[in-house]
């Protein structure tokens, strides 16, 4: 397998609007919805698609041919994201002892689906062999499609890669590297062409408020656009718009909505959120529904529900707990990610916080 990394110049009508969207994960109905959303024209914007288009979401196959048109009506492209490395996986028979182990534990996939339509099922007995025959004689137009996508797109102005680059000159020699690149707003040098990247999502970010709409580094001239969708109860799938140079950003997810019933007044607090990264915490004192926390990093102290709290290798993390309490409005809608006890997670203009259940119109 050819592991250079397949980098595709595009010359843009200046007068065009850019819609780039990630990690859309197998939401055909979510995409569908944010294009609505957007008002995506293809004859006035161009479409970019930063990769993870398939797997881990409900409707990999139906998502696949959604993109495919896209791209075939002109002015849509696609670029190729980590997941969409099983194409790869099955077109090369490429490590296919580690792609049966993915997919033993990975229900939600395109390949599962692919699997299914011709009678088939893929478990720990499958002959990984004999499956990339059945695949590639139904379905060989499909994984070509994924298999021949570049992992990056660049115009005068701008790059669009899926995880990251090193060098904006030099995309490097493996394009793995550019499909993975972890904690790239975090650890890359500035640019000078902006560089448009999903992969990561945003929240892991975020330390005292957790917020879910792409975050624009406008130091370091990158911008990221994961907003988590199928990926956290909470998140969300993004669309960054660019026209005339300007960033802007809308976004839609598949959380319901519901009634504010009371004003809640913002509250003097400093709030925190834990991220994967840092989501370790020693448990001081236990209790029914939630433990008394020691949060390592950040030293603070705080009462966790036990639905944040799982061991890892014999630690207690707590990733995606937040700390935030939502200021709220009479009548307002909110997005609701989950009820606890006598609190619910809610979503407000991208950011995640607590509300009293008794505040909302449940
Ligand atoms: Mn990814």
């Amino acid at each position: 397998m050819d592991r250079s990394v397949h980098a595709r110049k595009l010359r843009l009508d200046a007068s065009r609007r850019i819609i780039a969207i990630s990690d859309i994960h197998g939401n055909d109905a979510l995409l569908k919805r944010l294009l609505q959303k957007v008002d995506y024209q293809p004859q006035n914007d161009v479409l970019l698609l930063l990769g993870d288009l398939i797997e881990k979401g409900p409707h990999n196959l139906q998502t696949l041919q959604t993109i495919r048109q896209l791209c075939a009506q002109g002015n849509a492209h696609a670029l190729m994201g980590n997941c969409d490395f099983v194409c790869k996986n099955i077109v090369h028979r490429y490590n296919l002892d580690f792609l049966k182990k993915v997919l033993c534990t990975r229900k939600a996939s395109l390949l599962h689906e692919m699997a299914a339509r011709i009678h088939q099922t893929i478990d720990a007995d499958t002959d990984m062999e004999q499956l990339c025959d059945a695949l590639m004689a139904s379905f060989s137009d499909e994984l070509r499609w994924v298999d021949a996508l570049p992992q990056i797109i660049h115009t005068d102005r701008y790059i669009f890669v899926h995880a990251g680059i090193k060098e904006e000159e030099h995309f490097g020699d493996d394009f793995r590297e550019v499909l993975t690149y972890p904690h790239f707003l975090l650890h890359a040098p500035a640019f000078t062409r902006y560089v448009i990247v999903g992969h990561m999502p945003v929240s892991e970010y975020c330390h005292a408020i957790a917020c879910f709409h792409p975050i624009i580094d406008e130091r370091k001239h990158i911008i990221s656009i994961d907003g988590a969708n199928m990926i956290k109860k909470a998140g969300q799938l993004n669309a960054l718009l660019i026209e005339d140079d300007r960033f802007s950003y809308e976004s839609v997810d598949d959380l319901p909505l519901v009634r504010v019933r009371c004003d809640v007044a913002p509250r003097n607090q400093d709030p925190l959120f834990i991220t994967w990264r840092e989501s370790e915490v020693r448990i001081l004192t236990r209790g029914t529904q939630r433990d008394e926390c020691l949060h390592l990093s950040s030293g603070k102290r705080m009462w966790i529900d036990h639905a944040f709290l799982h061991e890892r290798d014999g630690h207690w993390q707590a990733d995606d707990f937040t700390t935030y309490q939502m200021p709220l409005q009479r009548g307002e809608l909110v997005s609701l990610v989950s009820c606890y006890d006598r609190f619910a997670l809610i979503k407000k203009a991208g950011i995640l916080g607590w509300a009293h259940r008794a505040h909302l119109c449940l």
